[in-house]
């Protein structure tokens, strides 16, 4: 993978703003507002147009809980659609890469999260929640979609934030979701779409929140201009995580695509996984030495005693 990319990694979060600020590459890397990490996409990269139009995507964390949140003109349940096999163009699922490996790489090494949100969707998994362990396969085709990244942007729609504010060019898209080696010669067979699970290992559920909800926790999709008209996402609670990840602030790359492929979102950020200190005894307060060898003494006269009266 490539060094900047990994810069990116670094640099998105909490954590990273002031070396951000320091460096000033914001423009590169997460957008933090208001306690929310953003990704804001390309707002004309949609083939289809609005309906297929993702904006932006945005994470934060509490103690014990993990946020996200997308908007774009895609609603959770997708849209009608003839040209698809199911009649239907939605969500694919979400992918969370906390490897620091390109996606491929991490895939074939079993270290791909995914979080299958949309009940409706083409995920081969059978419930919306978190999975561990993730393969993943093209329904882009199925959806009526181009089945490559390389015949998306052959078609005009690579534009500037092509995977949003965190994967910024195609080269950063070739970059991360096939390795670099693809990225230095990208074809329509090298760079198939892989947007939904195919097999996982389940951790555990999610819960769906929708826009009022993720507001109440400080969502501000407007300040970006990037409000949907779908905005939608959920929380996952972080001991779904403490098995998986180590205790510390762990980076991660996180994306999704349409069901269609029409259009992509990637976000970088950190997620701090909060390890309970060991309980510790009270420390007990010496007995001054006076007292401790009258207490031997006491104890030595007592056994005398005894050792008498047998
Ligand atoms: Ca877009
Ligand atoms: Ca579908
Ligand atoms: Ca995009």
């Amino acid at each position: 993978m490539k060094a900047r990319y990994i810069n990116k990694l670094a640099g998105s979060v909490a954590v990273g703003v002031c070396l951000l600020a320091a460096t000033g590459q914001q423009a590169q890397a997460g957008e933090l507002y208001q306690g929310w990490n953003y990704s804001i996409d390309s707002f004309s990269d949609g083939y289809g147009g609005s309906d297929y139009e993702i904006k932006g995507m945005a994470v934060t964390e509490t103690d014990d809980s993990i946020y996200v949140a997308l908007t774009g003109g895609t609603p959770l349940a997708g849209q009608s659609y003839d040209g698809a096999n199911d009649g239907n163009i939605g969500w694919g699922d979400m992918f969370f890469n906390f490897s620091g490996q390109d996606f491929a790489t991490a895939e074939a090494n079993g270290e791909l999260l995914g979080v299958r949100f949309s009940e409706t969707n083409d995920s081969r998994v059978d419930q919306v929640g978190l999975y561990s362990n993730v393969t993943t396969r093209n329904v882009a085709g199925a959806n009526g979609g181009y089945t490559s990244l390389k015949k998306y942007y052959d078609n005009g729609y690579g534009d500037t934030n092509t995977m949003g504010t965190d994967i910024a060019t195609e080269d950063d898209a070739y970059s991360y979701l096939y390795g670099d080696e693809v990225a230095a010669s990208p074809t329509r067979r090298n760079t198939k779409f892989r947007n939904v699970i195919k097999n996982g290992d389940f951790m555990g559920e999610i819960n769906l929140l929708d826009d009022a909800a993720l507001a109440a926790q400080g969502l501000d999709f407007g300040n970006f201009g990037a409000n949907g008209p779908q905005t939608f996402g959920f929380q996952l609670d972080k001991s779904l995580l403490a098995d998986t990840l180590p205790g510390g602030v762990n980076s991660f790359m996180a994306h999704v695509l349409l069901e269609c492929a029409n259009d992509a979102v990637a976000l970088a950020g950190n997620i701090e996984i909060l390890v309970e200190e060991p309980e510790v005894e009270p420390e007990e307060v010496p007995e001054p030495a006076g007292l401790m060898s009258l207490g031997f003494a006491g104890l030595a006269f007592l056994k005398s005693r005894k050792g008498r009266q047998a």
